[in-house]
């Protein structure tokens, strides 16, 4: 039996200070701390993720963001650096665009599965062959939140989405597109990860693999990519608090976290 003296809190009186709310702990590039993204959704972590990086290595005013059209797209209007916003699957050419115009500019692109793989595909491709000095960042929760839950190209076999209630069936739907995998054969691919946001670890690990990511754009040593694996609980169907270990034994069981390729490596 522990030997520790329980502490019992005061509650005769109001606490001296208030609770600390989320909004209390909003990196510096997110000007409005409360979103209107559902609660625990994955896409707000990988957001910040990306901010804080841009923050802590001082590119702020070095850096464009080009966003795709999904649920993370309302955060446009909330993020204290330059966003463009891109049509549906275009971002890696806008930010082609922006990088070639202006070299000296930190370009990352924000994409949701849908928007990626299913609506541009070959934008994302291509960009990579070419060995663009991008940064493309992808949400995968392998469902079109935005829209209702849908199948996307990288919803997993099984997966019940809302067009595929009895789970994706390869016969009728095809196979999952796995594009960290798909991109990391591409020769103008430098640096290629897949990381996740649904445990304290994982969104450290995806933290570091950005600030790699980024590192390898600004040596110019071509083009960067890392996919996020992020919580769709209302896309998903499920209890939002089963779906950190939902994502855990389904998605993440076919898209496996990791560092796929970094040139700068050994
Ligand atoms: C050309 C076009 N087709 C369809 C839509 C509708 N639409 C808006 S968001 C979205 C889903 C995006 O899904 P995803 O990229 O996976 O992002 P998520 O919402 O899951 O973050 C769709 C289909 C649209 N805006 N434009
Ligand atoms: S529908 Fe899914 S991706 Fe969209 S905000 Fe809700 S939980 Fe997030
Ligand atoms: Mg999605």
């Amino acid at each position: 039996m522990s030997t520790t003296p329980v502490r019992f809190l005061p509650t005769d009186a109001a606490p001296a200070e208030g609770a600390r709310l989320v909004d209390d702990f909003t990196p510096e590039l997110i000007d409005v701390g409360a979103h209107n993204l559902c609660p625990g959704c994955g896409e707000p972590i990988a957001m910040r993720s990306v901010m804080e990086v841009i923050a802590e290595q001082g590119l702020v005013a070095q850096a464009v963001a080009v966003f795709g059209i999904g649920c993370y797209t309302a955060f446009s209007n909330n993020l204290d650096i330059e966003v463009l916003q891109a049509l549906h699957g275009r971002a890696p050419s806008l930010a082609t665009g922006v990088k070639r115009a202006r070299p000296d500019l930190l370009t990352v692109t924000i994409q949701g599965d849908g928007d990626m793989v299913n609506e541009g595909l070959q934008e994302v491709v291509h960009a990579a062959a070419r060995g663009e000095r991008v940064t493309c960042v992808m949400l995968n929760n392998g469902v079109f939140g935005e829209t209702g839950g849908h199948m996307t190209a990288t919803t997993t076999l099984g997966q019940r989405t809302k067009n595929t209630l009895d789970g994706r069936d390869p016969h009728e739907h095809g196979y999952p597109i796995q594009m960290a995998s798909l991109l990391a054969q591409l020769e103008g691919s430098a640096y290629v990860a897949r990381g996740a946001v649904n445990t304290a670890g994982n969104v450290s690990r995806t933290k570091r693999m950005i600030e790699k990511a980024i590192e390898v754009q600004r040596a110019g040593l071509g083009f960067s990519f890392v996919e996020i694996l992020t919580m769709c609980p209302t896309g998903w169907f499920i209890e939002t608090q089963e779906a950190p270990d939902y994502l855990e034994g389904t998605i993440a069981e076919v898209h496996a976290g990791g560092v796929l390729k970094d040139v700068t490596a050994g």
